[in-house]
């Protein structure tokens, strides 16, 4: 098989960049052709994301589903983790199968913020053709076909440019999925690749029917009792070290709270909430004594270095690893790069 090598431009900057949700803003015209070829090509896909989805991962996932069905193909959605509660609701979410292995037959695979095939946790996909559509700055073409674009507020934002260019309808089923992605991938429109061209997309799935408020009530303001007693336990760990916060919670108040992995979603966010605060991070021990990292920056700090460096990955914002135990050791490597990285940015700023 021929590898099609995409090699993304950087994002021009925000104030020269073309206006309006159709523009094409990266040279991305003809991997969107080769993509949808294949699409018109083929039969029978399969459509995937990450292991532990979150609300890009389950809306562009749906949405993708969604327009192969309109093309009258036959689309198997699946991801290792199931999907999180407060995703249940959108359309579709019950479609989303959950498994380690694939088997097929699949004319390609779709592989939705992935940097690699490993990122997926499903075993088979290697024997497909497969399409990697992504927007981490991690992201890599390890893919037939590769359309990385760090540029794209969420990965749901690449599927409505393909969802345009295929000349399909843009459902309100559809809409309400691929508002979700926008949504929880910039933290309700505040942080990641937000411009003009977000509002635009925002704008034309309102009107195809997502309702905005109905869709912040169930993501933003639905969360578990569990989740508020973790934060809890977290927030009693919270320290502050001149531009740095950081915080977390041991297995034991896991168990202690009742918590899921999904209740640790989100809590470092409280962190980099804090005025002054440039840089946070929030580590959870598991049960087998690893150390998962989730980090989070307000644009001055790359923390998807940092991760790359400790070997996670992630957006300049938003990135996250996993260290080996305990944690205090764990606590001290991160902090030796976040201290070093904290340095570099204050030499470089008055
Ligand atoms: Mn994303």
């Amino acid at each position: 098989m021929e590898k099609t090598l995409f090699n993304p431009k950087p994002p021009a900057p925000s104030g020269l960049a073309p206006s309006g949700p159709d523009s094409p803003i990266d040279g991305s015209a003809s991997i969107i052709a080769a993509i949808l070829r294949v699409l018109r090509d083929g039969e029978r896909f399969l459509v995937c994301s990450h292991s532990r989805p979150d609300g890009d991962a389950v809306g562009s996932v749906l949405a993708m589903g969604m327009l192969l069905q309109q093309m009258g193909k036959r689309a198997d959605l699946v991801t290792a983790d199931s999907v999180p509660g407060i995703y249940r609701s959108l359309p579709g979410a019950s479609g989303i199968r959950h498994a380690l292995r694939v088997h097929g037959p699949y004319d390609a695979v779709i592989l939705l913020e992935c940097d690699s095939i490993q990122r997926a946790r499903l075993s088979g996909l290697e024997n497909f053709f497969l399409i990697n559509i992504d927007h981490h700055i991690s992201g890599r073409p390890f893919a037939n076909l590769n359309w990385i674009d760090f540029g794209a507020a969420s990965v749901g934002e690449l599927v409505y440019r393909l969802v345009k260019a295929a000349g399909a309808t843009i459902t309100a089923e559809m809409a309400t999925c691929l508002y979700t992605t926008l949504l929880t991938d910039t933290g309700g429109f505040t942080y990641g690749a937000v411009r003009a061209s977000t509002f635009a997309i925002a704008h034309e799935l309102v009107l195809a029917g997502a309702d905005p408020i109905g869709i912040a009530r169930n993501v933003l303001y639905s969360t578990s009792t569990s989740k508020v007693l973790l934060l809890g336990a977290a927030l009693n760990n919270l320290k502050r070290e001149g531009r740095i916060a950081l915080l977390w919670v041991t297995h034991q108040d896991m168990i202690r709270t009742c918590a899921s992995d999904d209740d640790c979603e989100g809590i470092v966010n409280v962190a980099i909430g804090i005025a002054g605060v440039e840089v946070a991070v929030f580590l959870r021990e598991l049960p087998e004594g690893n150390i998962r990292l989730s980090l989070r920056s307000k644009g001055k700090v790359n923390v998807a270095e940092i991760a790359e460096r400790l070997g996670g990955g992630g957006h300049g914002n938003a990135a996250g690893c996993t260290l080996e135990g305990p944690l205090a050791r764990a606590i001290d490597e991160v902090m030796t790069e976040l201290r070093q990285s904290v340095a570099a940015f204050a030499l470089t700023t008055p």
